[in-house]
């Protein structure tokens, strides 16, 4: 019996290390940072409810043939109006290589950051509640030059405070046997729109004063990041995170026209790396 008992425990002991061996990254981001650079105030419409674009959590989880995003944030997501919820678009920039100038620095029309030169990405894994034909038509519209990098989920489930998203690597032409932990990740939430800017994909604007629809305290132009939360540095969840990604978020100048893009002066963002 004794026997019995102990051969079970071993085998419990084993079952867990090898769960715990399938590789899994946890990233943390502070809570009340949901300010882009740090002065960013949500739209008035009761529907963007306080937390809702406030990272706190990223869970990534390496599948085998698919990686698995979660992505936490405070407050439960919602279902009024949009094709699949409401409010939230997420976008995880991944570099693969880690080669200074190897991908791009530039971000998906309308995010209005750029990505340091070091950390230039390779893929983005689009998170939006539109359909795929809208989502598809957009980018097709407005990211010609990036779009076979615009990786879109197999699968996308919104439960509670988190959305997640089901990645295949043979979509991020990865194969099975990729290193996760190697890769840069840049995390980005912004707010989705079905009434976009003419050059924006499906993102919402700040503008220079918040209104039912925009965000408050950035630009009538388009030289202010569309960024409302973002994960940093080593992405510990700790407070220095918070002033750290307001000085990211704030070198941007902007003209006063949205449709004249030529004298702005983008943000330049870094990405995490967990392994490093
Ligand atoms: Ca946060
Ligand atoms: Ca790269
Ligand atoms: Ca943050």
């Amino acid at each position: 019996m004794g026997n019995k008992i102990f051969r079970f425990i071993l085998i419990f002991l084993c079952l867990s290390l090898w769960l715990m061996a399938a590789t899994e990254i946890q990233l943390k981001d502070p809570k009340n940072d949901d300010k882009g650079p740090g002065n960013y105030t949500y739209p008035t419409d009761p529907i963007y409810v306080g937390g809702s674009f406030d990272l706190t959590k990223a869970i990534i989880t390496d599948k085998g043939d698919v990686i698995e995003f979660k992505i936490y944030f405070d407050a439960p997501v919602t279902f009024n109006w949009g094709d699949f919820w409401d409010v939230q678009q997420l976008q995880i920039y991944l570099d693969f290589d880690h080669v200074a100038g190897s991908g791009y620095t530039e971000t998906i029309p309308g995010t209005q950051v750029m990505v340091d030169p070091a950390d230039a990405w390779e893929k983005v894994v689009f998170i939006d509640p539109h359909t795929v034909a809208k989502i598809n038509g957009e980018i097709e519209l407005k990211a010609g030059a990036m779009k076979n990098d615009i990786v879109l989920p197999s699968k996308i489930k919104p439960i509670g405070k988190f959305l997640k998203a089901t990645v295949k690597k043979a979509d991020l032409g990865v194969d099975a046997t990729a290193d996760i932990t190697t890769w840069g990740y840049g995390i980005l939430m912004l707010s989705a729109t079905g009434f976009p800017g003419d050059w924006c994909v499906l993102m919402r604007r700040v503008n220079e004063y918040e209104g039912q629809h925009r965000f408050g305290n950035g630009s009538d132009g388009a030289g202010d990041p569309n960024v409302i939360d973002m994960f940093v540095d080593d992405a510990d969840g700790s407070d220095d995170e918070i002033q750290i990604q307001y000085d990211m978020l704030k070198n941007w100048e902007s003209g006063m026209d949205p449709e004249d893009t030529s004298e702005d002066k983008l943000t330049v963002i870094k990405l995490v790396y967990p392994g490093k």
